[in-house]
């Protein structure tokens, strides 16, 4: 168990290697990264059951990353709690590493799917969650969604589907930053009033602070006892949180700092509390 302190300094490791490897690989999504960190932290450091020395262990809760190209939070997480050397995040991008830009089951264990393709981790998710069901599994399926893949036809296939087969065993995180690769979702297509949409479609939904670790921790606890119909927690999110440059911009959805921006956010990073 961590202490909430100690979550915030995982959360801010977390995000200082996202910016070391996005500045490394000169390529790469900076901003959702940096916006995810502190639930990612609440996962891989609280959260989740899973081993990091055994990575296919049975009972292990199973994470889906659905909106793959903010893999860089994910890598980092697993690298500080143990799947592999925090050397080897330095290759992130790299033709022949393992840390592929979309992430890749077929080079990695510790990813349930592969992903880059937006719109799809709900639906695979949904089939992991039946699955689990059908063969009596107490492991939760986690599944981390974005704003942006909300304008996929199939993430409301998936949507209606986890009511239709009460998924109460599905936990779905939404990164709500209002923020997409062409610009403010609101702009580009809008959303709103998202929570209710999942709530009309049967959903348990919960909204929170994805930048308060114990709203983080609650959100996920009360969804881990809910019975009878999947649950989507809304966590509002700032793309770039951390970096003050970055934070709320969208041309920071995916673009690499360059070698002054990268020593700026580095200093910034170093000194958030
Ligand atoms: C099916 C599909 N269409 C388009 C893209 C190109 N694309 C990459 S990221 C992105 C925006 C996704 O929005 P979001 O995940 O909300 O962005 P973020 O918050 O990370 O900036 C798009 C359209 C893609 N990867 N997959």
């Amino acid at each position: 168990m961590q202490s909430i302190d100690e979550l915030k300094q995982k959360a801010k490791q977390i995000r200082i290697e996202i910016i070391k490897m996005v500045s490394a690989a000169k390529s790469g999504h900076p901003g959702g990264p940096l916006g995810l960190a502190d639930i990612y932290a609440a996962l891989y450091f609280q959260i989740l059951n899973h081993d990091p020395k055994n990575p296919q262990k049975e009972d292990r809760d199973r994470l889906i990353l659905s909106n793959g190209h903010v893999c860089a939070v994910r890598y980092a997480s697993m690298a500080l709690s143990g799947y592999f050397p925090v050397a080897l995040l330095k290759t992130f991008r790299n033709i022949k590493s393992n840390l592929q830009g979309h992430p890749s089951t077929r080079y990695m264990d510790g990813l349930e799917s592969s992903s880059g393709s937006l719109g799809q981790g709900l639906s695979v998710s949904c089939g992991l969650a039946l699955g689990a069901r059908l063969q009596n599994k107490t492991y939760k399926v986690y599944a981390c969604i974005s704003d942006g893949e909300c304008g996929e036809g199939m993430t409301w296939e998936a949507a209606q589907s986890a009511v239709h087969y009460k998924l109460d065993n599905l936990i779905v995180f939404m990164d709500r930053n209002f923020i997409q690769i062409d610009g403010f979702t609101e702009d580009v297509l809008k959303l709103e009033p998202l929570p209710e949409k999942f709530r009309s479609f049967g959903w348990n939904v919960i909204e929170a602070d994805g930048h308060n670790l114990d709203q983080i921790l609650d959100s996920f606890e009360r969804a881990k006892v809910h019975k009878g119909s999947p649950t989507i927690i809304v966590f509002r999110t700032i793309l770039g949180k951390g970096v003050s440059f970055m934070e709320n911009k969208p041309e920071w959805h995916g673009s690499p700092p360059n070698a002054d921006q990268e020593k700026l956010a580095l200093t910034e990073l170093e000194s958030m509390k």
